[in-house]
C-alpha cells in the first residue's frame, strides 16, 4: 500500500485534526467516510467504534487524532506544528460553547449531504445515541434563533483571541488543527453572523488544507 488511508466522519472535529496535518504537510491521502452506524469496520481496525482511523502504508492502524498529527508532522523531519500554547482563554471558550455547538450542529448534520449520514440507518443510530446527551433534536432545532444569538455573542468574544488568520496563537500549533475543526462546523449554520477575524481564520485553513466548508449547504 503506497498511499495512507484516513477513515473519518466528515462532521468529526477530531478527524479534521488529522486532515489538517495531511493538508498542510501536502501528504497524499485516501479519505474514506464511514457510515455512522458501521460498527464492524472501525472495530475490526482499532477495536472500538471511533474515527479518525489512520491506516499507514505498512497496513497498520492508528486511532488517536493527536498521535496522527504528530506522526504526520514528523515524517519529513521538518515539523510545522508547535506544541500546544495551552491557552487558558481558548480552552475556557471551547468548553463553554461545547454543548451549544452540539445543539446547533447535531440536528443539522443529519440532514446535510455528508457521507456518514447517507442512509436512514446511520441517521437513526446517531439520533438515538446523541439524544441521550442532548435531548430532543427537534426541540434544539426549534430553538435555533436563541441558540444562534448565543453563539454569535460567543464568536464576538472569540474574535480578539485569534492572533491572525494563520494561527490562533503566536505560531502555528497543534491547537490550530483542533480549532479549525471546531470552527469549520459552524459554517453549516444558516444565518449565523461570523465575525471577520473568525471567518478569515476558517477561510485560510480551508484554503491551505483543501478541507471544504459547509457554507454552500448551510441550513
Ligand atoms: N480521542 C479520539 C476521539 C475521537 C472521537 O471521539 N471521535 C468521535 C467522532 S467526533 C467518534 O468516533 N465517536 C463514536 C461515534 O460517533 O459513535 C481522537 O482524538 O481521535
Amino acid at each position: 500500500m503506497s498511499t495512507m488511508r484516513l477513515f473519518v466522519y466528515d462532521h468529526c472535529p477530531f478527524c479534521v485534526r488529522a486532515r489538517v496535518a495531511f493538508g498542510m504537510k501536502k501528504i497524499p491521502v485516501e479519505l474514506s467516510v464511514l457510515l455512522n452506524d458501521d460498527e464492524e469496520t472501525p472495530i475490526s481496525m482499532i477495536g472500538k467504534k471511533a474515527c479518525p482511523i489512520l491506516q499507514k502504508t505498512d497496513g497498520s492502524f492508528m486511532g488517536e487524532s493527536m498521535d496522527m498529527v504528530h506522526y504526520l508532522d514528523s515524517l519529513d523531519g521538518s515539523p510545522i506544528f508547535a506544541p500546544s500554547a495551552n491557552r487558558e482563554d481558548l480552552t475556557v471558550w471551547l468548553k463553554r460553547v461545547n454543548l451549544l455547538f452540539k445543539k446547533l450542529l447535531y440536528p443539522r448534520w443529519i440532514t446535510s449531504p455528508i457521507g456518514e449520514f447517507k442512509t436512514q440507518g446511520a441517521i437513526d443510530y446517531f439520533v438515538n445515541k446523541k439524544s441521550k446527551e442532548l435531548g430532543s433534536f427537534d426541540e434544539a432545532l426549534a430553538n435555533s434563533d436563541v441558540l444562534i444569538k448565543e453563539l454569535e455573542d460567543e464568536l464576538i468574544l472569540l474574535a480578539p483571541m485569534l492572533h491572525s488568520e494563520k494561527h490562533a496563537s503566536e505560531q502555528l500549533s497543534i491547537d490550530d488543527t483542533d480549532l479549525f475543526g471546531r470552527l469549520r462546523a459552524i459554517t453549516l449554520i444558516k444565518g449565523l453572523v461570523i465575525p471577520d477575524e473568525v471567518r478569515a481564520y476558517i477561510a485560510y485553513f480551508s484554503q491551505v488544507t483543501g478541507i471544504p466548508t459547509f457554507y454552500d449547504v448551510a441550513q
